[in-house]
């Protein structure tokens, strides 16, 4: 099991912008906002990067990408465009161990990422 700041999140212990929630998937906006919208979408059920996802999660994984697009939706900024990233292990940047999606949206955004 992978216990990070997110589980408290979850389990309300620690304060945060929850913005979605379904029976699967928490999305909160990032403490630390990279756009105007930056939403983190994460897994109820904690995996800790997306190398230690199975086939078991693939429905798991669906309902991530489909909730940051129906946020997208639902803020009006679909048409525009916006990211959706995931950072795995070290080298891309992943600082907290349980997956989670960022939502990325607001601004012109460049490539390749840095
Ligand atoms: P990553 O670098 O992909 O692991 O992204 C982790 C993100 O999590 C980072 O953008 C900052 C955010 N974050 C870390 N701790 C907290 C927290 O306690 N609350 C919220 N809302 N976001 C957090």
């Amino acid at each position: 099991m992978s216990e990070t700041i997110f589980s408290k999140i979850i389990r309300r212990e620690i304060p945060a912008d929850i913005v979605y929630e379904d029976d699967a998937v928490l999305g909160f906006s990032d403490v630390n906002p990279q756009a105007p919208v930056h939403v983190l979408f994460i897994p109820k059920q904690a995996i800790p990067t997306l190398n230690e996802a199975t086939p078991a999660d693939a429905e798991l994984l669906g309902k991530l990408l489909l909730a940051a697009a129906a946020y997208a939706k639902q803020l009006g900024l679909a048409e525009r465009g916006y990211r959706v990233v995931v950072n795995c292990n070290e080298e891309a940047g992943q600082t907290v161990f349980h997956l989670h999606l960022h939502l990325l949206a607001g601004r012109r955004m460049h490539w390749p990422p840095g």
